[in-house]
């Protein structure tokens, strides 16, 4: 039986015997092979070889049905629904906003502080707060958390550029270099939300870098969801086990990204091992999504991107006819 609820729901109830035959959907994966002497239909025998390479269709990597497998909860987007969000993020103007090295420099929160307390740290005012608009500008947020090197900042390039183009923008700055994102980052998408890049965790971190995170994730009003980004490459490690504790002991609504997947040499070990990692019982049933954002000649395309522009849209609340805005706050 197919099962559909909607995210965010705590539905312990079908965490139950939520068990995924790996070894059976991959035995049972039609891989498609792109072959070199394959021809369309109609095709003349006598037809050059680089005309049959125009014709010949771009392989599917096996990986990409985990997509499927791991969100059977969920109602499978339509082409249509991912065709309007695709539209969405491919016209949205990017705009970088902030940079905060501390919780109090995100803005809207140093004047919430300064209007609700007195200066004995006392609670001013009770009931509703004057918070002037255009500081909190209430837009839904959502938070790239993961590992040093993750590829955070790489993947919010890869959501806000056309799925046509290989070569990404660069409004995050990504490097090789394992620590480099060193403050929480703000980029508002077309005046109906912000995608906020943050300091990875593990290897050359900070504890303050932490601390900083830590404390947007739980303080935050504007914070609609996380979203833990795990490297295909490496596979969810202790630490994510502990951030992955962490949000839910905190009750703090996250979602999982795999990303370089273009990375993963030997999918059917991968996909296996993914199923020892017991992600489908996890608290809170999160979407657990599947990404490369650099191509190659196995990943041709970047994969599983507009799925996770569609999750974005249903956690900010937004419908498939939400369209940028290009003046105003909204
Ligand atoms: N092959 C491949 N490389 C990727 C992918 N995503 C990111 N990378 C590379 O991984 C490296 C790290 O990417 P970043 O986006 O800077 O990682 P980050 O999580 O922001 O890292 P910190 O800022 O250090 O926390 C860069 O060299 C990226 O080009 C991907 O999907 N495929
Ligand atoms: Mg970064």
């Amino acid at each position: 039986m197919r099962l559909t609820c909607q995210r965010g729901l705590s539905i312990s109830r079908l965490l139950k015997n939520r068990t995924i035959d790996v070894k059976k959907i991959i035995l049972s994966t039609k891989y498609e092979h792109a072959s070199p002497t394959e021809s369309p239909k109609n095709s003349k025998p006598a037809e050059s070889a680089s005309k049959i390479k125009k014709y010949t269709k771009k392989p599917t990597p096996v990986w990409y049905s985990l997509n499927e497998m791991y969100n059977a909860s969920y109602a499978k987007p339509t082409t249509s629904e991912l065709n309007s969000v695709n539209r969405f993020f491919n016209s949205s103007k990017i705009q970088y906003e902030w940079s905060a090295a501390h919780f109090a420099d995100v803005p809207g929160e140093k004047i919430k502080n300064k209007l609700n307390t007195d200066g004995a740290g006392n609670k001013k005012f009770h009931g509703k707060t004057y918070v002037p608009f255009e500081l909190v500008n209430g837009l839904p947020e959502i938070a790239f958390l993961g590992k040093s090197n993750a590829g955070k900042s790489t993947l919010l390039n890869s959501l806000t550029t056309d799925l046509k183009q290989t070569e990404l923008g660069e409004y995050a700055k990504a490097s090789k270099r394992a620590g480099f994102t060193k403050t929480l980052n703000s980029f508002n998408v077309g005046k109906k939300l912000r995608i906020v890049d943050t300091p990875g965790y593990g290897f050359n971190s900070s504890v303050e870098q932490g601390d900083l995170t830590m404390e947007y994730v739980q303080q935050r009003q504007q914070l609609v969801r996380c979203f833990l980004l795990i490297s295909g490459e490496q596979n969810i490690g202790k630490l994510d086990y502990q951030i992955i504790e962490f949000l839910s002991s905190k009750g703090i609504p996250f979602e999982i990204v795999f990303t370089k997947m273009d990375k993963v040499t030997n999918s059917e070990k991968f996909m296996l091992s993914t199923q020892n990692m017991k992600l489908s019982n996890l608290p809170g049933l999160p979407g657990i999504i599947f990404t490369n954002s650099v191509t190659s000649k196995n990943c041709p395309k970047r994969y599983g991107i507009d799925l996770l522009r569609h999750l974005i849209f249903q956690c900010c609340g937004l419908s498939r006819d939400s369209i940028p805005s290009h003046n105003g706050n909204t």
